[in-house]
C-alpha cells in the first residue's frame, strides 16, 4: 500500500473518530435536553470534574478564568472526547473488534457521571444515564460506518469478490456532512429543550414591614464599584454548569433533624410570613485580595430564626446542613442563624425575586461569613445536626468549618498599572467589617503615613463602605495601598494569606505611573 494511501486511510480513520464522538455527544445533549440537561455526557463529565478537583486545581481556574471557568471546562472535555474519538478511529481501523469498546467506555463513564455528580436532580440520578448510553450507541453506529476498512483500497472493476471495499470517497464526504450537520442539528434543539425547561421567575413578593428606609446616594467617582450592586452584575460562584430552574408551584423548604416540631413550607407558605429587609454585603471565601467576588444588595426575606424557633432547635444541634434543590450543601453554625445578625431565607434582592443565577425562588444570606458557609442558593431544606456528624460540600474538601468574612478594602480605581498624568488623582475602593463595622479607611503611598479617605454613607456593621482620596500625584512610579480600620479600632491585617482555607487577608496594592 503506498505511503499516500496509508495516510489516506489515517486521515479518514480520524474524521470518522472524531464524528462518532461528535455525533454522540450530540444525540446525548439532545436526549437530556427532553429528560434532564444536566445529563448531557459532556456536562456531566465537566461536573463530576468540578466535584473531584483538588482544591488548589479548583482555586487555579478561579484565579485564572474567572467566571469564564465554566464554558472553558465543557470545552475542554468536548475537545477531549474528540481527541479520543480520532484515537479510537486510528486504533480500531486495524482492529473492527475495537469499534464498540471507546463508545461504551464513554458511555459507561458519562452515565456514572451523570447519576452521581452532586449536582444531579432527582432525575438525573434515576434516568441520568439514559443520554449517555444513547451518545453510545449512536457514537459505535456512526464508527462503524464511516470508518474505512484497511487496507483501503479503491473500489475498482476487476477487484476479487470479497475484499474489503472503501466507502467511495463521495459517499464519505456525503457521510461526514450527514453525521456533522445532525449533530448541530441535535445540539440546537437538545438546548431549546434545555432553555424551554427553565422555570419563570416572576412572582410577586410580600412586603416587607417595617419598610427599610431607601439608601443614600452611595459616592459617585467614575471606576468606583457601585454601592448597591445591580443583581445583573452580582458576582456568580457555584458549582453547576446549568442553572437549577425551581418551579415554585412545587419547590418546599424542609426544616428537619435534631428539631422539636420539624415542619415543611411551600412558597406561598413562606411568603405568608413576616419578612424583613436587610443591606447584606455576600464575600465569596475564594475571593482574592482586591478581587471581584464581592457584592452588596438589600435583600428581602423570613428570618432564620423565625423559622428555626418554630421548630424548635434542641440544644445539642450546633450546625445547620442547608441544602440545595440539586444535593449541595452549606453548614452554617446555629448561633449565626439564630442571633440578631437576621440571617434571612432570602426571597429578593434589590427589590425583585432573586435571579435564577443566585437561587430563585430562595436562598440563605447570614451576614459576616462567606457564601459556602451561609449563602446557599435554591435552597430546599435546613437540617439541625452537629459538626462531627455531618460536613458540607466544600468543608468536606477541607475549606474551614467555619467561616467569618475577614475585614478587608479593595481600591477600584486607579486600576492597577495605569498611566495617569501628574496633579491630583481620586484614589476610591470599598471596604467591610461585617459583624464589626467600618470606622475609617486609610491610604498610604509608597509605605509612607497612612492617611485618612473620606468615607460614604453607612448602611449599618454588615454592609461595604466606599471611600475616596484624592492625591497629589508627582510624576514617576507610585504604589498604593489602603486599609480599614474596624468599628473596635483594628486595622485590617496586613497579614499575607491566600483565599484556602479561610480567605484570603494582606493589603490590596496597585501601582501606577504618573506622568
Ligand atoms: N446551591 C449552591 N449554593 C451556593 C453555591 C453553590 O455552588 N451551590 N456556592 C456558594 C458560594 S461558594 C458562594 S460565594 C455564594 C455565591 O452566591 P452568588 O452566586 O449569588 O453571588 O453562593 C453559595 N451558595
Ligand atoms: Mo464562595
Amino acid at each position: 500500500m503506498s505511503a499516500d494511501r496509508q495516510q489516506a486511510t489515517r486521515l479518514r480513520a480520524a474524521t470518522a473518530g472524531v464524528l462518532a464522538m461528535l455525533g454522540g455527544l450530540a444525540a446525548g445533549h439532545l436526549v437530556a435536553g427532553l429528560i434532564a440537561p444536566e445529563a448531557s455526557p459532556a456536562l456531566a463529565v465537566g461536573s463530576r470534574l468540578i466535584d473531584l478537583a483538588p482544591t488548589p486545581v479548583k482555586d487555579w481556574a478561579v484565579a485564572t478564568f474567572g467566571t469564564a471557568d465554566k464554558p472553558i471546562l465543557v470545552t475542554g472535555v468536548v475537545l477531549v472526547t474528540l481527541g479520543i474519538g480520532a484515537a479510537t478511529g486510528l486504533v480500531a481501523v486495524r482492529r473492527r473488534g475495537l469499534i464498540w469498546a471507546m463508545p461504551a467506555v464513554l458511555a459507561v463513564l458519562g452515565g456514572v457521571a451523570a447519576t452521581s455528580a452532586a449536582s444531579a436532580s432527582t432525575v438525573s440520578t434515576t434516568l441520568g444515564a439514559l443520554p449517555s448510553v444513547v451518545a453510545g450507541i449512536v457514537s459505535g453506529t456512526v464508527l462503524g460506518w464511516l470508518l474505512p476498512h484497511a487496507p483501503l483500497v479503491p473500489s475498482a472493476p476487476g477487484q476479487p469478490d470479497g475484499a474489503p471495499r472503501a466507502m467511495p470517497r463521495r459517499a464519505f464526504l456525503v457521510g461526514t456532512g450527514v453525521v456533522g450537520g445532525s449533530s448541530a442539528v441535535a445540539v440546537v434543539t437538545g438546548q431549546w429543550f434545555a432553555d424551554r425547561a427553565r422555570i419563570a421567575t416572576d412572582v410577586v413578593l410580600p412586603k416587607a414591614s417595617p419598610a427599610l428606609r431607601a439608601l443614600p446616594a452611595g459616592l459617585d467617582v467614575s471606576g468606583l464599584s457601585p454601592w448597591v450592586t445591580p443583581a445583573s452584575d452580582f458576582y456568580r460562584v457555584d458549582i453547576n454548569l446549568l442553572v437549577p430552574g425551581v418551579d415554585v408551584g412545587t419547590w418546599r423548604l424542609d426544616i428537619d433533624g435534631l428539631v422539636e416540631r420539624p415542619f415543611s413550607l411551600s412558597w406561598d407558605e413562606l411568603t405568608a410570613l413576616p419578612v424583613i429587609e436587610r443591606d447584606i454585603t455576600l464575600n465569596c471565601v475564594s475571593n482574592e485580595v482586591g478581587g471581584p467576588y464581592i457584592g452588596g444588595a438589600r435583600w428581602l426575606g423570613v428570618r432564620t430564626r423565625d423559622l428555626l424557633e418554630r421548630a424548635g432547635v434542641r440544644p445539642e444541634a450546633d450546625q445547620v446542613l442547608s441544602r440545595s434543590v440539586d444535593g449541595f450543601t452549606v453548614s452554617t453554625p446555629v448561633q449565626a442563624l439564630l442571633d440578631d445578625r437576621d440571617a434571612l431565607v432570602a426571597i429578593g434582592i434589590n427589590g425583585r425575586p432573586l435571579p435564577a443565577e443566585h437561587g430563585f425562588p430562595a436562598r440563605l444570606i447570614t451576614p459576616g461569613l462567606y457564601g459556602y458557609v451561609g449563602a446557599t442558593k435554591w435552597l430546599t431544606r435546613m437540617t439541625l445536626t452537629t459538626y462531627t456528624q455531618q460536613a458540607a460540600y466544600w468543608t468536606a474538601r477541607g475549606w474551614a468549618e467555619r467561616g467569618p468574612v475577614k475585614p478587608s478594602s479593595r481600591i477600584d480605581v486607579p486600576r492597577h498599572l495605569s498611566q495617569l498624568s501628574a496633579g491630583t488623582v481620586t484614589v476610591a475602593g470599598t471596604a467591610w467589617a461585617q459583624q464589626i463595622g467600618v470606622a475609617r479607611v486609610q491610604v498610604r503611598v509608597d509605605e509612607g503615613e497612612w492617611q485618612d479617605a473620606t468615607i460614604g454613607p453607612d448602611a449599618g456593621i454588615d454592609y461595604w463602605r466606599q471611600w475616596r482620596f484624592s492625591w497629589p500625584a508627582t510624576p514617576g512610579q507610585h504604589t498604593l495601598e489602603s486599609r480599614l480600620i474596624d468599628d473596635r479600632g483594628t486595622p485590617q491585617s496586613e497579614q499575607v494569606a491566600p483565599p484556602f482555607p479561610d480567605g484570603a487577608s494582606g493589603l490590596h496594592r496597585v501601582t501606577v505611573t504618573i506622568n
